[in-house]
């Protein structure tokens, strides 16, 4: 029956993962996928969870079904957490929110709910480069994919240019996804300043900005602070969809925890809103799985937990910032690696786009043990006080060639 069936290509950033198993050297490093580790590149697990793990067991839950669109109060604190505490659409009850299967779930639920209800288009316009999934997710969500430029190579920065042209040129109407912060793959964000010319763009051409927010409060250690873009947006006026992950800000990545949220005009709306998105929800899994959201519940709605939780987001986000200076250091003083190295220190979030080409690391994975993805991206968060130097050496080895 499955003769014809062709063979796949593997996940290119989850396939690293087979592929450093497999080397047995002890100096081999993993900084392919986005996930924490600690200074002894251990996963972490956050204190914040554990306590909220223990008071969810001693409350004995039971294990019933959640509604369609998930746990009532997570979705409510989700959204608090995103748009904050004053937020106009918030307090018109005017967001239509469900609980998800973390972010990619979130973005599965609002490409479908786009390519069926939004009127204006079925085109959404991604950033060159883009985190890989974005683009077979939002196909078989029934939109279709076009590009904006995002990435200057020569200055490793944002071809802010390049955008604003493309933005420009896209045919009124049409779909923009903007990561919120922390942009996946290249670390590399606009400017409080360049995101008010971005929504003034989007407004004059009336686009519609798709937010994708996986690492809010792992950009600067602040989530209000990484919030920006959302909440300028919503405070100029413009309506919304915005995905959101607890993946990276709580670390709980295999718990599977998300939500979609759409602003609306109003509470009338959002309800015809919220049924569709039921609609969306029940034939691919009826309702979403219980635990996870209820530890992230746990953490939003108590204020001592709550503050644990935002100091250990912040020291997260601090470690990795130590290491882009350390491997700054490294790369630039202490070794005089060739090529210019300043943008690992000025990239935000869970990575950095090194700017290292495909036969360099090639070179690194097979003479180093050093495993990244193909693009130069490395995972800031895979380097720790005792391979780090080990890393940069080996970086400086690959580029001399
Ligand atoms: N969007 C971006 C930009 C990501 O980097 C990721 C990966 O972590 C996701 C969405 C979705 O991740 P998850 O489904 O684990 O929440
Ligand atoms: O980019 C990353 O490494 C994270 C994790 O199919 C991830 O976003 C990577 C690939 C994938 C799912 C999650």
């Amino acid at each position: 029956t499955w003769s014809a069936v062709p063979a796949g290509p593997p996940d290119p950033i989850l396939g690293i993962t087979e592929a450093f198993k497999a080397d047995k050297d002890p100096r081999r490093i993993n900084l392919g996928v986005g996930a924490y580790r600690d200074e002894h590149g251990k996963p972490y697990v956050l204190n914040a969870v554990k306590k909220a793990e223990e008071k969810i067991a001693a409350a004995k839950l039971d294990k019933e079904y959640l509604p369609i669109t998930g746990l009532p109060g997570f979705t409510s604190n989700a959204a608090k957490l995103a748009y904050g505490a004053d937020s106009v659409p918030r307090n018109q009850n005017a967001i239509a929110v469900t609980q998800s299967i973390s972010g990619t779930g979130a973005l599965r639920i609002g490409g479908t709910f786009l390519a069926r209800h939004y009127p204006h288009s079925k085109t959404i316009y991604v950033p060159t480069p883009t985190w890989g999934n974005h683009i077979p997710l939002f196909k078989d969500s029934g939109l279709e994919v076009k590009y904006y430029r995002y990435f200057d190579k020569k200055t490793v920065g944002l071809d802010f240019e390049g955008l604003k042209e493309d933005l420009q040129n896209a045919p009124e109407g049409s779909i923009v996804l903007l990561h919120a912060c922390a942009h996946n793959p290249t670390g590399v964000d606009p400017t409080q300043s360049q995101w008010k010319d971005i929504s003034d763009i989007i407004a004059e051409k009336k686009l519609f900005p798709f937010f994708d927010m996986a690492y809010q409060g792992f950009a600067s250690g602040s989530t209000d602070r990484d919030a920006f873009a959302v909440r300028y947006f919503v405070s100029q006026g413009h309506q919304i969809a915005l995905s959101q992950s607890f993946a990276k800000n709580m670390g709980l990545y295999g718990e599977r925890v998300g939500a979609f949220s759409l602003t609306t005009a109003s509470e009338e709306e959002r309800k015809r809103v919220d049924s569709q998105l039921k609609i969306i929800v029940r034939p691919m899994y009826s309702n979403p799985p219980l635990h996870g959201a209820h530890i992230a519940n746990t953490i939003l709605s108590d204020p001592e937990l709550y503050q644990e939780w935002e100091g250990e987001v912040k020291g997260m986000a601090d470690r990795i910032i130590n290491m882009r200076e350390r491997l700054y250091q490294l790369l630039s003083n202490d070794f005089r690696t060739p090529g210019e190295w300043s943008h690992v220190k000025s990239q935000i979030g869970m990575f950095s786009f090194t700017g290292l080409n495909k036969e360099q690391c090639k070179v690194l994975a097979e003479k180093a043990h050093v495993y990244m993805t193909m693009d130069g991206r490395i995972s800031m968060a895979g380097l720790n006080g005792r391979n780090i130097e080990y890393f940069a050496k080996s970086v400086d080895a690959a580029v001399r060639g």
